[in-house]
């Protein structure tokens, strides 16, 4: 039977030059700060990103949490949109390993504005957490992989500008938020303090993410880092393949976001329910609304047509495309789901 695995762009497999720069790189002790393709890694992911330095970091979520960590306090507040990843799925990371408390405001289809932020900001009060980070997440995961307008983020730098917070940019798919606007990545990433982005998802890496900021955020993050047992030794060895990723995996992105426009205009004709301004980039989410069955047991169901998915609550599924699937992969899907949707009508 042929698989069609969307649950996740997490599942790319790393590509042969990947393997080769990995049997070949040079590594060292990177605690000793003496693993060179480390150092390279941290510093061309932070030239790509216009930002000082950069710190290699094992996850996505490691990079957010360690950010966290460094630009807030214990007892602060945190501003992020109510479905973020940083607060919906990091296992309550920000309250256990910040001691902060969050402030979920609710995006239009996951994005923030300046407006929706500003009432938010907490006024010094005796009663109130001071307001410690914003984060914004581009793209948006679940709202389906949404992308901040360059001056949607400019409006909410300078409204934090104001109040002295500083932005931390959840950015794991920040790569296919600058391919889809055609922008280069640095002009997105000047308006957040810091950026976590992951070269384990669409860029296909098999491990890890890059923290980058400024010398002194990053100095602090490394030592927290450490903290959170994230010091890692010949890491070299995961790191070659990330160069190889930023350097060779960025541009075919386009790719993944033409074939998830194709799967989403698929499920719009068949019938299901779904926004398609949502679809920006690499990721579809529709919903089983008015059909006999509900999420979970139609992604079970997919399953056994070789399609994997994952199931968003109990309405929703989410698919997401990636380096490896095909056009034809994409076709197989929808006559899955239309195959489907008849059975649940
Ligand atoms: N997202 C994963 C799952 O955790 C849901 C996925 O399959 O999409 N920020 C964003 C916006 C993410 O989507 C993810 C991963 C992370 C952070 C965390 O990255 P990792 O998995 O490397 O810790």
């Amino acid at each position: 039977m042929r698989i069609v695995d969307l649950r996740s762009d997490t599942v790319t497999m790393p590509t042969a030059a990947m393997r080769q720069a990995m049997f070949q790189a040079e590594v060292g002790d990177d605690v000793y700060r003496e693993d060179p393709t480390v150092t390279a890694l941290e510093i061309l992911g932070a030239q790509m990103m216009g930002k000082e330095a950069g710190l290699f970091v094992t996850s996505g979520t490691m990079g957010n949490q360690v950010a966290a960590m460094v630009h807030t306090k214990r007892g602060d507040e945190i501003i992020c949109e109510a479905e973020a990843h940083i607060y919906f799925f990091e296992v309550a990371g920000l309250a256990c390993l910040s001691g902060a408390q969050v402030r979920p405001v609710a995006g239009d289809r996951g994005i923030l504005t300046a407006d929706m932020i500003r009432g938010s900001i907490r006024a010094v009060d005796v009663h109130a957490p001071d307001t410690g980070l914003i984060c914004v997440e581009n793209t948006h995961n679940r709202a389906g992989g949404t992308c901040y307008s360059l001056a949607g983020l400019a409006a909410i730098k300078q409204l934090a500008g104001q109040h002295n917070i500083p932005v931390h940019m959840d950015g794991a798919r920040i790569f296919n938020a600058a391919v889809a606007q055609g922008v280069a990545v640095k002009e997105i990433a000047q308006h957040a303090d810091s950026v976590q982005f992951c070269l384990s998802k669409g860029l296909a890496a098999p491990v890890g993410s890059l923290l980058v900021g400024t010398q002194r955020f990053i100095g602090q993050a490394r030592r927290i880092r450490k903290m959170v047992g994230g010091g890692m030794r010949q890491a070299g060895i995961i790191a070659a393949a990330g160069i190889v990723a930023l350097q060779s995996m960025v541009e075919r992105l386009t790719e993944d976001h033409e074939n998830a426009k194709r799967l989403a205009d698929g499920i719009a004709s068949i019938g299901y329910e779904i926004d398609l301004s949502t679809v920006q980039t690499n990721i579809v989410i529709f919903s089983v609304a008015g059909l006999k069955v509900y999420a979970p047991k139609l992604v079970a169901a997919l399953g056994e047509n070789g399609v994997k998915a994952s199931a968003f609550g109990e309405q929703r599924v989410r698919l997401v495309t990636h380096f490896g699937i095909e056009r034809a992969d994409i076709d197989y899907t929808v006559d899955i789901l239309a195959k489907l949707k008849k059975v649940y009508e």
